[in-house]
C-alpha cells in the first residue's frame, strides 16, 4: 500500500490551484510530476558540481562525470542490462527510435524489406520507420489490433511470415493501457530472424522491466513519463549489435581520433552514439527518478494506477452516452473514454475549467484512431501520486461537463 499523504508531499506542484480550483493532474501518460528529489538533484547539480563530462581533469569536470556515469549504471541495474555499454543517453524515446532507424535501420535494411510495427504504434514509433521504408524503398507491414485493443494473433502470424527484417513495438498503449506480452512478441520475431525494438515509454513508469528476460534487441524510453525530467531519454541495444551499428551523430565526445586526411576514428560503447554534450542534469535527475519509483515501489505504485482506473471506469460507466475505448485483460491505469455526441475537445475543456488536467485528441496515435473510427478520446492517467478522491472528482466532473453540453 501506498502512503499517499507522504508521496504527494513530495510533489510541490500538487499543491496549486487552476482555475481557482484545486488542481487534479491525470495526464501522467503525457508526463509525470516530479518529486523534490528529482528536482533537487537538478539544482544541487546546477548549484554546486556543474561543468562538462568526460572533458577535463579537473575536479568539477571529473565530479560531473563521476555523476552522469552512475546515473547510467543505475539505468542499466533498473532494466536489467548486462552492461553501461548498452545504454545509450538520448534526448528521450522519440530520439532513441530515430537513432535506431537511422543507424541500425540504413545500414541494415535494403530494398523490399519489411519492417513490421502495430497498429497501436505512437507516432515516435511509425514515423521514423516510415521515413526509412521511403528512403530505401523497403515496406511497412503493420499487425492489426482487435475491438477489445489487443494485438490480434492470427494477423501477427500471417505477418510474420512476410520475414521481416525489425519488429518495432509498443510495450504499453499511451492511449488503450494494453500492456503486449513483449516477451512473447519477440521470440516470435526473432524466430524468424527479426531484430525487436521495445517502446517502453509507458512502461517504465509503471511496470518492472528486465530486457534480458524480455530478450530483445533495442528498448527505448522517456525520463520524463518516469518521473524524470524532459529531454532525457534511453536507448538500450544488445551490446553485439551496437557494435556493428555505425554512428549517427557526428561530433565531439563521440571520435577517438579526428583526421582530416585519414578520416575519424569513434569511440567505444556507449559514447559513440552520443555526439556533444549531452543532458548531464538531466540525466542525473533520471537516476534519481528511477531511485524514488524503486524506493516507493514499483508493484505498489502500478497496483495503485490499476485501482484508480478499475475506479474511474466503474464511476465514468455510469455517465450516459459513455464508450470505454480499450478492453484488454493485461491492461494499465489509464482510461480512454468517449461520450456520445460530445466532441473530446469540449469535455476536456470543461474539465480544466474545474481544475482537472486530462487529455483530449489523437494522442499521436492516428492510425489507432483511425481503427476505431474516432478523430480522438478523452484520456485520464495516474501516477503514484493520484488519489480516489481525485477519480471522484473526475467522474463528477465528465457527469457535470456532459449535461452541460447537451
Ligand atoms: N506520449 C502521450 O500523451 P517523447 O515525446 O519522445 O518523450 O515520447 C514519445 C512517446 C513514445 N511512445 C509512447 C508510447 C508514448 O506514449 C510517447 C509519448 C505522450 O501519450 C505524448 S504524445
Amino acid at each position: 500500500m501506498l502512503n499517499l499523504a507522504h508521496i504527494r508531499s513530495q510533489f510541490p506542484i500538487l499543491t496549486r490551484e487552476i482555475h481557482g480550483r484545486p488542481l487534479v493532474y491525470l495526464d501522467h501518460a503525457a508526463s509525470a510530476q516530479k518529486p523534490i528529489a528529482v528536482i533537487e538533484a537538478q539544482r544541487e547539480y546546477l548549484m554546486h558540481h556543474h561543468s562538462n563530462v568526460h572533458r577535463g581533469v579537473h575536479e568539477l569536470s571529473q565530479l560531473a562525470t563521476d555523476a552522469f556515469e552512475a546515473a547510467r549504471e543505475k539505468v542499466r541495474t533498473h532494466i536489467g542490462a548486462s552492461s553501461t555499454e548498452e545504454i545509450i543517453w538520448t534526448s528521450g524515446a522519440t530520439d532513441a527510435i530515430n537513432l535506431v532507424a537511422q543507424s541500425w535501420g540504413r545500414a541494415e535494411i535494403s530494398p523490399g524489406d519489411v519492417i513490421l510495427i502495430t497498429r497501436m504504434e505512437h507516432h515516435a514509433n511509425i514515423v521514423p520507420w516510415q521515413m526509412l521504408a521511403e528512403e530505401k524503398q523497403a515496406k511497412l507491414e503493420v499487425v492489426e489490433v482487435t475491438d477489445e485493443g489487443v494485438i490480434d494473433e492470427a494477423d501477427f502470424q500471417e505477418k510474420l511470415k512476410k520475414n521481416p527484417k525489425i519488429l518495432a513495438i509498443i510495450h504499453v498503449s499511451n492511449v488503450l493501457g494494453t500492456v503486449n506480452d513483449v516477451k512473447r512478441w519477440t521470440k516470435k520475431a526473432q524466430q524468424v530472424g527479426a531484430r525487436v525494438l521495445i517502446d517502453g515509454s509507458q512502461s517504465i513508469p509503471h511496470l518492472a522491466v528486465d530486457v534480458v528476460d524480455i530478450g530483445c534487441d533495442f528498448f527505448v524510453f522517456s525520463g520524463h513519463k518516469a518521473y524524470g525530467p524532459t529531454g532525457i531519454g534511453v536507448l538500450y541495444g544488445r551490446k553485439e549489435l551496437l557494435e556493428k551499428m555505425p554512428p549517427w551523430r557526428g561530433g565531439g565526445e563521440m571520435i577517438d581520433v579526428v583526421d582530416i586526411e585519414k578520416g575519424t576514428s569513434y569511440a567505444a560503447l556507449p559514447h559513440k552514439f552520443e555526439a556533444g554534450t549531452p543532458h548531464i542534469s538531466g540525466a542525473i535527475a533520471m537516476g534519481v527518478a528511477l531511485d524514488w519509483m524503486n524506493g516507493t515501489g514499483l508493484q505498489s505504485i502500478g497496483d495503485h494506477e490499476r485501482a484508480l482506473g478499475a475506479q474511474a471506469r466503474h464511476l465514468l460507466s455510469d455517465v450516459e452516452g459513455m464508450r470505454f475505448i480499450g478492453e484488454a485483460q493485461e491492461r494499465t491505469g489509464v482510461v480512454s473514454f468517449l461520450i456520445d455526441g460530445l466532441h473530446p475537445y469540449d469535455v476536456g475543456t470543461l474539465l480544466d475549467q474545474m481544475g482537472i488536467a486530462v487529455r483530449t485528441g489523437h494522442h499521436c496515435a492516428q492510425p489507432l484512431m483511425a481503427r476505431f473510427q474516432i478523430s480522438g478520446t478523452i484520456r485520464a492517467s495516474f501516477g503514484a501520486y493520484n488519489t480516489m478522491q481525485e477519480v471522484d472528482a473526475l467522474a463528477a466532473g465528465v457527469e457535470r461537463a456532459s449535461r452541460m453540453l447537451r
